[in-house]
């Protein structure tokens, strides 16, 4: 009943609108009409009540429910179906629970807080004020070969680098899911996966990016690796526009990727922004570590690398951390 009472304010732009009219319209009492209107004001909605004249909308607040992003969508089926939650342990983690249970294609999971945030390889995602940061997770069903998941994620850091362009933003991919900026870490991508041998069952695209948070926001032992859109431009983006531009430049590259295999496009921003292409760079997995020079990125998404020893290889995403020789970027 809330969301249609936004619903009529919002197509009611600037005017008035009487709540005997709304209570008439969605056959609730006028008391019901009010205690929702509440509601809203409570969640940040700025509603003027004039006696007589009824209700006007005049703000609405930058949370990141379904009706605020949806009408910023341009998508066909990413994002119109919107799990939102106020707080949770972990976008990712729901989404993959809601997968299990039948969630559909393209279903958004969205979070204003995140308590127990996961990275790559058992590592944390750190929990940042309510907000503030966005935390996001993609319920997708492909037709896909297992093999072919990671491709996901190079399209996921796609969709950042070019919502962040539209922002003027120049960013950087640290390969596999790493988005930069001023050699800080900005956002990453966590996808995972639930399949069998040559079947999946759904894959999760977890973003995690930070937004207006300020630099003594993040805990101490992450500032001097990781930064926000706030800290590098002194201004506080519109979370959920910049939500809608990653769904929106996320579903294109991935149709065409579903459709015919094609990930051209994103592998050409991935290329383009890589920050690690001419870099020599600590290659880690369980067992080893190794240097080499990184060379590009091959058709697949799979970084090419000439190791020490001379040898050129294809290095897959998978259980594998890139370092630079000195840091965390180079
Ligand atoms: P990652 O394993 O590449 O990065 C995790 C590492 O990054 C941590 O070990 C820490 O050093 C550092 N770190 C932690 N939090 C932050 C932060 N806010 N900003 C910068 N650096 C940080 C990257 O994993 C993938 C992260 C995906 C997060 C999203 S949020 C929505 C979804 N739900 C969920 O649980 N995870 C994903």
């Amino acid at each position: 009943m809330k969301d249609k009472i936004l619903h009529l304010l919002k197509k009611n732009g600037d005017g008035f609108i009487s709540g005997q009219f709304i209570s008439e319209k969605l056959g609730v009492t006028r008391a019901a009409v009010w205690k929702y209107i509440n509601i809203l004001k409570s969640e940040g909605y700025l509603i003027e009540s004039v006696s007589r004249k009824g209700y006007k909308l005049k703000v609405c607040p930058d949370i990141l429910n379904k009706e605020e992003i949806d009408p910023k969508l341009n998508t066909g089926f990413i994002g119109r179906n919107i799990v939102y939650f106020d707080s949770i342990d972990s976008t990712n983690t729901k989404a993959k629970e809601l997968a299990l249970n039948g969630a559909s294609d393209g279903t958004l999971v969205i979070s204003e807080e995140q308590t127990m945030g996961r990275g790559r390889l058992g590592r944390t995602w750190t929990c940042l004020p309510k907000y503030k940061g966005i935390f996001m997770s993609v319920i997708l069903r492909p037709e896909l070969e297992p093999a072919e998941v990671p491709k996901i994620t190079q399209i996921g850091a796609a969709a950042l680098v070019l919502a962040f362009k539209s922002l003027k933003i120049d960013t950087y991919i640290k390969w596999p899911n790493d988005i930069i900026l001023n050699n800080k870490k900005l956002c990453g991508v966590l996808t995972e996966m639930s399949g069998e041998l040559n079947k999946i069952n759904y894959v999760v695209m977890g973003i995690g990016i930070n937004a207006n948070i300020s630099y003594y926001e993040f805990p101490e032992e992450i500032r001097s690796k990781a930064t926000s859109l706030l800290i590098e431009t002194n201004k506080e983006i519109v979370r959920k526009d910049l939500v809608a531009c990653v769904l929106n430049n996320f579903e294109k590259m991935y149709s065409k990727f579903i459709l015919n295999g094609d990930i051209s496009e994103a592998l050409d921003v991935c290329m383009k922004s890589s920050i690690l292409i001419g870099k020599k760079v600590r290659i880690i997995n369980a067992k080893h570590e190794r240097i080499g020079e990184v060379l590009g990125l091959d058709k697949g998404g799979e970084l090419i690398v000439k190791m020490e020893d001379g040898n050129v290889e294809k290095i897959v995403s998978g259980e594998i951390s890139i370092r630079g020789l000195n840091g965390y970027v180079s």
